[in-house]
């Protein structure tokens, strides 16, 4: 009877004369296996004979790809630590889409303090920089000067006409910390340009250029993915307010602005088009300047933030059509995103060159009926 050992020995036997017979009978196997040959592969590597070509990482050398040049930005989430799953969620796809290769700092901001679980599972998911700063109280609650009785009767009259949010103080408080005091913050202080994320979107393309230097490069102050019109029982007074400043103003409101996006009768009324602003790509400097300072100034006194439920998306979209020329906008048509309910797909060669996982077939907001993209198409037709 055969013990185990002996099953293991005859196999070993059985490899090694395999082997003697393969390297006297089939010379290139000799060479390949010989002690000699594998020690040599281990010697010296001299890799420059065996470099990619930059052609193949890069295949058309637009300007805007990976390379030294880098933009003076960085990817900002405002979130509550409740949120994690969902933060998580958007920000492995930014990762996987796009920042692997870019490697630009994020900036996480809360009211509350972030907690170390949530802190630690962030930075797990990126060797970029990543910083975590509180929000200044004065920054986010409602202020002093706002009348309570007014504002809580404002509440209820929405929850009975069932708008959305319509009887939550977090999430007006955060609408106007959006508005007009995320780029105060001293974490964004350094820097320029941001990209705007919120929990649970998706990103359904590889990014290869970097969108941040295309903004710089072309002198854009604001882009986004999606438009739409705004619900008008959370706007109600906004336009009155926005004609006021604008009678007050007028020296700071350019000719050549977005306004035929914002109305369809020179400004008489608003129709009510805005950019979606869970996705932002834009220009802090702009949003600190002296014109769009003004702006919100003028809007937060009016108190609607409270008193009605003005969301950033219409603030920051009337802001960036009314007080920059309308070329300083632009639509970033090869950003695949969604965000419940709506989602943008890039077309043809974008579609194919981001390597989208999005069908075109459906879902694409675009040019569905209520999608405000046809208004913006038109401002430069
Ligand atoms: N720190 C903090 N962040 C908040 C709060 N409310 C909302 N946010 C964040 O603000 C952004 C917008 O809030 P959302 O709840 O996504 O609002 P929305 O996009 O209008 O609506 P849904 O996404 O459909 O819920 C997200 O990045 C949220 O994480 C809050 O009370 N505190
Ligand atoms: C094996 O190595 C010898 C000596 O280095 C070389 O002359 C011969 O061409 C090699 N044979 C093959 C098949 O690679
Ligand atoms: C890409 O770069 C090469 C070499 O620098 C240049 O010859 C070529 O014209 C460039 N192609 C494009 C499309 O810019
Ligand atoms: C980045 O931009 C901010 C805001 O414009 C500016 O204060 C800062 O100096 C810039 N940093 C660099 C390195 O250019
Ligand atoms: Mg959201």
């Amino acid at each position: 009877m055969m013990t185990p050992m002996r099953y293991v020995v005859l196999v070993l036997c059985v490899i090694v004369s395999l082997h003697f017979i393969l390297t006297v009978s089939h010379e290139a196997y000799g060479n390949a296996t010989s002690i000699s040959h594998l020690l040599a592969g281990q010697k010296k590597v001299d890799d420059s004979h065996y470099a990619v070509p930059d052609l193949y990482h890069w295949p058309d050398n637009s300007t805007y790809r990976v390379q030294d040049r880098r933009a003076n930005a960085t990817i900002v989430m405002l979130a509550r630590n409740s949120d994690l799953k969902g933060v998580v969620k958007s920000m492995k796809q930014m990762e996987d889409r796009f920042n692997k290769q870019f490697r630009y700092p994020y900036t996480f901001l809360n009211e509350e303090p972030f907690t170390d679980k949530f802190k630690e599972t962030i930075t797990e998911l990126t060797n970029a920089p990543v910083e975590f700063g509180l929000i200044p109280r004065e920054h986010w609650y409602q202020p002093d000067w706002i009348d309570e009785a007014k504002a809580s009767a404002a509440r209820e009259d929405m929850v009975k006409n069932n708008v959305i949010y319509g009887g939550s103080l977090p999430y007006r408080n955060m609408c106007r910390f959006n508005s007009g005091f995320f780029y105060r913050h001293e974490l964004l202080s350094k820097y320029k340009y941001y990209w705007r994320v919120e929990p649970d979107v998706t990103f359904f393309c590889d990014l290869d250029y970097d969108p941040f230097l295309f903004m710089q490069d072309h002198g854009k102050v604001y882009g986004f993915t999606i438009a739409l019109p705004e619900y008008v029982e959370t706007i109600p007074t906004l336009w009155n307010t926005v004609k006021d400043f604008i009678k007050k103003n007028p020296d700071v409101i350019p000719a050549d602005n977005a306004m035929d996006f914002l109305s369809d009768d020179k400004g008489d009324t608003y129709n009510r088009c805005h950019f979606w602003s869970n996705f932002e790509i834009a220009d802090l400097d702009f949003w600190r300047g002296e014109a769009y300072s003004k702006f919100f100034d003028h809007l937060d006194a009016a108190g609607g933030f409270y008193y009605e439920r003005w969301g950033d998306a219409p603030v920051h979209s009337i802001g960036a059509a009314l007080l920059a020329p309308k070329d300083k906008l632009h639509f970033f048509h090869d950003v695949g995103y969604r965000h419940e309910p709506f989602q943008h797909c890039p077309r043809s060669e974008s579609h194919k060159n981001g390597k989208c996982w999005c069908s075109l077939d459906d879902e694409n907001f675009d040019y569905h009926w209520y999608s405000c993209l046809p208004k913006f198409d038109r401002l430069f037709a």
